[in-house]
């Protein structure tokens, strides 16, 4: 086998390989270095020009992680750990992609990933119980097997506006950035949508453009992040405890550090309250969430945590209308993915910054010049979509898969994704997914979710090669039976009271089933445990 570099037009050099591997992302990356540490030969698969996945692509200003540095990195390997410094309580994009490189050049992960790739099709090949993939370069490669690396937030959707084709100027979603960057200087600037993204980047935006615009739907909860330099004691404390952290965050319930109160909010007396809600106000980050044990479940108590965020924006926000907007009230707090945000809502008390609400009068068309909504069109120079992505079955169903029988994912998926723990789904046998629907994945700090994915797989690997056993399927009782689970979990919580990208709610026509498993990744993580060590229970081996 060759080496491939980024850019080299050859074909494959070699056409068998024991695994692919879809993405070279934190996923993708970890998924390679184990499986060749297990002796296979590994083929990764990269659309972009250079690993990082989300963070290679989400370029736009003010791109940064929230959940915190010293949590958000790799833990297996323990000089790793040890030797990289993070500048910030929470890393940049820049620094998580220079991170993502530094790993890749650290264990030699390059020579075994073909860049500017995409996975058009796989095909799982019966008879010779080998997977056919084929890339938009013309490869056709196979493999023992599949594993998607692919993200949960990597299928960037622009909606089909009319007239966007018209627009005269530059537009960019958040999750395709230019590489070279954007200048906005003396720019009037659109931005439609206030999630993660847009929250993030208005207030950057705002800072160097002649005027913004942004467009907002649905209002959100932003907290503040209070990023700051890292503060290097505390750093050392992390790095001389890491062993013994990393074990908490990966038995807790969303993979992170901290406390979580299981008090009810509903028995606090307000002056309880107030004091609690201040301090992880003050402390900064998603921790605010966590101050009651009742928060995610009963709506009373939601509606107090919810009801002293908006009494932030309005203290914050100087007009009154503006602040009204602003404050969210169509959904319960943390059913929608939470916002962490540095400076979001005093941006609109800047001169050059207007909010408009397309929940009352939506967006009509864009014109040449501007975006047209039911009452006015706006004009702008320039267009930022902070629009959001088809959500967890989106990069798996922009792949052609067929598994057994020739049944189509995008047919039995129809009417919402089916996985066994979201690690494979019935009929695609050796497919596995790193942290597919079903799994906590997005609810929880990706890298925790990921080495837990990307090593359950690895030791199942291992364990069917040992065995000599040929396949592994979800057996289709066990995976309905899971479906059920986490259908009946989101249930207990108020999840499905948002429209979100959770339920696919953001997609026109997706079907509205609450994708990932909200029971928390430590108990998670105990059952995939318990299921490989019952011998797969669940699954189908051959
Ligand atoms: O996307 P989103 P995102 N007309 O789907 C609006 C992660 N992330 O890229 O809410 C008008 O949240 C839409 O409105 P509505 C994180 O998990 C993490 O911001 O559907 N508006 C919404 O306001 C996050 O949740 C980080 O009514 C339209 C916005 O566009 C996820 O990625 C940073 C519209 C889309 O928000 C996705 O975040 C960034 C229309 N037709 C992202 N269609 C960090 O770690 C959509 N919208 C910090």
């Amino acid at each position: 086998e060759q080496m491939s570099e980024a850019g080299g037009d050859a074909l494959e050099p070699a056409t068998r390989y024991d695994a692919v591997v879809v993405g070279a992302g934190f996923a993708g990356m970890y998924m390679l270095h184990r499986l060749r540490g297990l002796g296979l030969t590994v083929r990764v698969f990269e659309t972009g020009d250079g690993v990082g996945g989300t963070w290679y692509w989400n370029r736009y200003p003010g791109a940064r992680c929230d959940v915190e540095s010293m949590q958000y990195s790799y833990s297996f390997d323990e000089e790793l750990q040890q030797e990289w410094e993070w500048s910030e309580r929470y890393p940049s994009q820049p620094e998580i992609l220079l991170y993502a490189n530094h790993v890749a050049d650290r264990f030699d992960l390059r020579r075994d990933i073909r860049f500017e790739t995409r996975v058009t099709r796989a095909a799982y090949d019966e008879s010779a119980n080998l997977w056919r993939v084929e890339t938009d370069r013309g490869d056709h490669v196979s493999a023992t097997y599949l594993i998607t690396a692919v993200g949960c937030l990597s299928a960037a959707r622009i909606p089909d506006f009319p007239g966007a084709g018209s627009f005269r100027g530059p537009s960019h979603h958040t999750g395709r950035w230019p590489h070279e960057g954007v200048d906005f200087t003396g720019r009037r600037v659109a931005v439609i949508g206030t999630g993660s993204s847009g929250i993030q980047a208005i207030p950057v935006i705002a800072e160097r453009a002649e005027h913004v615009t942004v467009f907002q739907r649905t209002a959100n909860y932003s907290l503040p992040a209070w990023n700051r330099p890292m503060d290097p004691e505390y750093a050392q404390w992390v790095k001389a405890n890491y062993a013994e952290l990393r074990a908490g965050m990966r038995t807790s319930p969303a993979g992170v550090m901290g406390t979580s109160n299981t008090a009810s909010a509903l028995e606090a007396t307000e002056e309880e309250r107030l004091r609690e809600f201040e301090a992880r106000w003050a402390k900064g980050g998603v921790s605010f969430l966590g101050a009651y044990g009742d928060t995610a479940i009963d709506p009373a108590a939601n509606e107090i945590s919810a009801e002293f965020v908006r009494g932030k924006i309005r203290e914050i926000v100087t007009d009154p209308r503006v602040a009204e907007l602003l404050a969210p009230k169509d959904h319960p707090i943390g059913t929608k993915r939470i916002c962490i945000d540095t400076g979001y809502y005093a941006t609109y008390n800047r001169p050059n910054v207007t909010l408009v609400d397309v929940r009352t009068a939506p967006i009509e068309e864009i014109t040449p010049t501007g975006v047209r909504t039911a009452d006015a069109e706006y004009a702008a120079d320039m267009i930022v979509y902070a629009t959001g992505y088809d959500a967890m079955t989106g990069p798996l169903l922009g792949i052609d898969i067929t598994g057994k029988g020739g049944l189509s994912l995008r047919r039995k998926w129809a009417a919402g994704p089916r996985t066994y723990l979201g690690l494979m789904t019935a009929g695609f046998p050796n497919l596995f997914t790193i942290t597919g629907p079903g799994s906590p994945s997005v609810l929880s700090n990706m890298m925790v979710s990921i080495e837990q994915h990307v090593e359950w797989i690895a030791d199942c690997v291992e364990r069917l090669r040992a065995g000599g056993i040929a396949t592994i399927d979800a057996d289709p009782a066990a995976e309905d039976a899971w479906v059920e689970h986490v259908n009946e979990v989101a249930g207990h919580t108020l999840y499905p009271r948002a429209d979100s990208w959770y339920l696919g709610a953001n997609i026109p026509g997706k079907p509205r089933v609450f994708m990932p498993y909200v029971g928390g990744v430590g108990a998670y993580r105990q059952k995939c445990d318990q299921v490989a060590a019952d011998g797969y229970a669940g699954f189908v081996l051959s």
